[in-house]
């Protein structure tokens, strides 16, 4: 014999799935508990923390081909970031927004180089922060993912593959586009022509001749320039002779880009290993160049702000 009992209903739970969560990239439609946005893949923490906040949130990307560098410098920013409250002060929002930083620090700490980023967008580490100068009252919120290169480089030839790229592209204040500097040295024109390729897709992306892409700041940052000291000397001079194409693409499309250059390590060595084959050692850790872009865009991004 069963016992009656009573089996509350709960139906007021639906009603929380009656009201949509727009995605704060691409503004598609999401369940209250979705994770990541159904059409994009972007985190939807960002849509529930940017609602929480008086102002609106800015994107910073990096961009850039595989193996350009673009996780050590991002975690490596954050660290820093994190460190010199006298130049910043840095607040992070949700824990998820460390784990790049993690990573990055851990894995220089052993005396290797963070992993490849999956090409796949739910597995990518996005960092949300907010930022103060010591000095100043208002505070900049920033958003910030570490997209994996390989993705950057479908979109770029295959636009629409990668959704969550072009979403976080168009609405992106500026842009740290990251270039090999040891391979441009070195004659190879691969990350030369990637970046070409990047900034015509950003020009058409958003080519508005007011807000559109010629008019946002655009850094480029010559990367592991810690191995090409003539790089940290001059990085437009560089530019001229090992990155023609770039820069001639600068000086005719992007009226507000620079030119800068970043190492985070002293000294590499090479290892070899039966399993992964030659590898770089960090040896030292001696961050240079890292904080300057991100300096400059964030000025010419807050200036775009007050004029609007
Ligand atoms: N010498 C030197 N080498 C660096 C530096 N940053 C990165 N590298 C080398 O470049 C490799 C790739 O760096 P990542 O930061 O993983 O590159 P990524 O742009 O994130 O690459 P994807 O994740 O494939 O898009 C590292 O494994 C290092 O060998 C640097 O500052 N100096
Ligand atoms: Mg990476
Ligand atoms: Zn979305």
């Amino acid at each position: 014999m069963t016992r009656n009992m009573i089996q509350p209903l709960e139906s007021y739970r639906l009603a929380q799935y009656a009201v949509p969560i727009h995605c704060y990239l691409c503004d598609a439609e999401n369940t209250f508990d979705a994770e990541l946005c159904t059409h994009c893949l972007a985190p939807m923490a960002l849509a529930h923390q940017a609602a929480d906040q008086k102002t609106e949130p800015r994107m910073l990307a990096t961009v850039g081909a595989s193996s350009a560098g673009k996780t050590v410098y991002l975690g490596m920013l954050m660290d820093m970031l994190s460190r010199l409250p006298t130049r910043i002060r840095t607040v992070t929002r949700g824990a998820f927004s460390v784990t790049l930083q993690q990573n990055t620090v851990t894995a220089l700490a052993h005396r290797r180089f963070p992993d490849k980023t999956a090409s796949e967008p739910d597995r990518w580490n996005w960092v949300h922060c907010q930022l103060r100068r010591p000095n100043r009252q208002e505070s900049v919120e920033l958003i910030m993912p570490d997209m994996a290169g390989e993705a950057i480089v479908e979109e770029v030839d295959h636009p629409h593959t990668y959704r969550v790229i072009g979403a976080f592209l168009k609405k992106s204040a500026a842009v740290i586009a990251l270039v090999d500097a040891i391979s441009l040295r070195e004659g190879h024109r691969d990350h030369d022509y990637f970046t070409m390729k990047l900034l015509s897709y950003l020009a058409e992306l958003d080519n508005d001749p007011k807000t559109g892409w010629c008019q946002r700041p655009v850094a480029i940052v010559f990367t592991k320039a810690d191995q090409c000291e003539s790089c940290f000397e001059d990085p437009v001079a560089f530019a001229k002779a090992h990155a023609t194409g770039l820069w001639q693409q600068c000086q005719e499309r992007f009226q507000r880009h620079r030119f800068f250059a970043a190492g985070v390590v002293g000294a590499v060595a090479y290892s070899e290993s039966m399993l992964d084959g030659n590898i770089d050692v960090p040896l030292r850790v001696e961050p240079r160049g890292i904080i300057q872009p991100f300096e400059w865009l964030l000025d010419e991004t807050t200036k775009d702000q007050k004029t609007r």
